[in-house]
């Protein structure tokens, strides 16, 4: 009898990826994230974030740019009503951070029990108006205190993690049943390199494809996400807890315009290496993909790889796949780096492009990446953490309403190849807009937005826009099509 309890146990520990079925309710949701909605950024003994120390000791995005209000969301009487918005548009799932230095103020000390409760209200509240929480422990905002104790780059921040994820699951496992780990560690050390050029008063771009002077150091911070995220996947699953765990993961197809060389489609397909495929083999195939290995030795620098660390990451088995999508990228050799010197990529906007401001919209790409995890990849279950855009001049406020027409046919647009995509078998269980609301852009203020519902961020008032109003006719089920962004 003990022995078939064990098996029993073992069973049921041994959980199955994605345990619902197929059917279950596909989200419909948005997202967002807790320096960029949140402000309070001193409210109930919250601690620094490395945020707070870029844009508001160091003034990093400019002057008075600064995460002090954001679009004031900690405060329960702004949320209660944008909750109300959301529950309008018919959204189903809401992504949205916690923020790590409030819960835990230096990084690994003590819990902050006004913190904790703050997050279990709004999470009450926001099933209250019928919609499911997906929890992001990491979006960025890591504790002052840790980012000067080497951050990421210390292998000691796998543990750090671990330690701050058990925290949360403790204190979250009763109320949420959805997770995203960690948020884009690409695009995350993209801005922490253009941060840093800024401290240092030096000109740049904002590169997400890392320069072959950062590439050994981006991978070594990279694998110590991804094994800070498989330990804390392996806590939660020891301690019993229901749920699914997965990362936000930015991919970037790569593409090359007319006219390109052999260096440029060598650079494109090694930038296809360091942005999709090292997170992707790491996560469904246990390895690090070898081209980038052998790329990033060759320049020096310590990887910090030990022999069994990628299929440590592959045996965390997560639970579906986080996609981030915005933009395929074009890629190209830099100049005066020619084919056969190693790794060496830029990307770049071609002439005559339509593009926003994450970068050129192709619906096709966004249907061919998930084609392509479907098939080179397992068809794991897959939820979409991200997809939106933002354009210059198409968030005008005239008379009182937003037709933000490009942002609408963006939508559309994306929605549609992903219908397209599961069609074809792609396996995917929720859509999530980035974002709701109009908020912090990290280093680029309040400039670019990005909302479904506009920010008037002086006087906090929110005006739904019309890209609102045909999200809301897509999740009703409505045939909605270009034109009905032509108001
Ligand atoms: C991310 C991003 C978001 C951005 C969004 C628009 O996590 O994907 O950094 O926080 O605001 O992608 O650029």
């Amino acid at each position: 009898m003990r022995r078939l309890l064990a098996l029993g146990l073992m069973l049921a520990m041994a959980k199955p990826a994605f345990a619902e079925p197929k059917d279950e309710q596909f989200r419909w949701g948005a997202a967002s994230a807790a320096y960029q909605v949140e402000g309070a950024t001193t409210a109930d003994a919250k601690g620094p974030s490395i945020w707070d120390h870029y844009l508001d000791d160091l003034s990093l995005a400019g002057p008075g740019m600064s995460g002090a209000v954001a679009i004031n969301f900690y405060d329960r009487t702004q949320y209660l009503k944008d909750i109300a918005l959301m529950k309008r548009m018919g959204l189903t799932s809401y992504r949205f951070s916690v923020s790590w230095a409030r819960i835990i103020p230096d990084g690994v000390g003590p819990v902050n029990p006004a913190a904790v409760a703050h997050y279990r209200q709004f999470i009450v509240d926001l099933k209250a108006a019928g919609i499911q929480p997906m929890l992001t422990l990491y979006h960025w905002d890591m504790p002052l205190s840790l980012a000067r104790a080497g951050g990421w780059d210390n292998r000691a921040s796998v543990d750090w993690f671990r330690h701050y994820a058990e925290v949360v699951f403790a204190n979250f496992h009763d109320q949420v049943d959805l997770y995203v780990l960690v948020n884009e560690p690409l695009v995350e050390r993209a801005m922490k390199i253009l941060a840093q050029k800024r401290i240092a008063g030096t000109k740049a771009e904002f590169a997400i494809v890392p320069p072959a002077s950062d590439l050994p150091g981006a991978l070594r911070t990279f694998n110590h996400l991804l094994l800070a995220s498989a330990a804390a996947k392996k806590s939660f699953d020891a301690k019993g807890y229901t749920g699914r765990l997965g990362l936000a993961v930015p991919l970037f197809p790569t593409l090359t315009a007319p006219g390109a060389t052999a260096g440029d489609r060598e650079a494109a397909t090694l930038a296809d290496g360091v942005m999709n495929r090292w997170f992707l083999d790491a996560m469904y195939k246990g390895r690090y993909p070898a081209d980038v290995l052998q790329a990033a030795r060759a320049l020096g620098g310590d990887l910090d790889i030990r022999p069994d660390d990628a299929a440590t990451i592959g045996a965390a088995h997560f639970d579906y796949l986080g996609i981030n999508f915005y933009s395929p990228l074009f890629i190209r050799r830099p100049a005066g780096t020619g084919a056969g010197t190693g790794y060496a990529a830029e990307m770049f906007v071609p002439k005559g492009t339509y593009a926003a401001y994450n970068g050129a919209v192709r619906p096709d790409q966004f249907k061919a990446l998930l084609d392509r995890i479907r098939v080179d990849y397992g068809n794991p279950p897959v939820i979409i953490t991200e997809n939106g855009a933002g354009f210059p001049g198409d968030d005008e406020m005239v008379d009182g309403a937003v037709n933000d027409r490009k942002r609408c046919r963006y939508l559309v647009d994306h929605i549609g190849a992903m219908k397209s995509a599961m069609k074809d078998g792609a396996d995917v269980r929720g859509y999530h807009v980035w974002s709701s609301h109009d908020n912090l852009e990290w280093l680029f203020g309040y400039g670019s937005r990005f909302g479904m519902i506009h920010v008037d961020f002086d006087t906090q008032k929110r005006t739904p826009k019309l890209s609102a109003r045909i999200y809301a006719d897509i999740i009703a089920g409505k045939a909605v099509t270009d034109s009905d962004c032509d108001a």
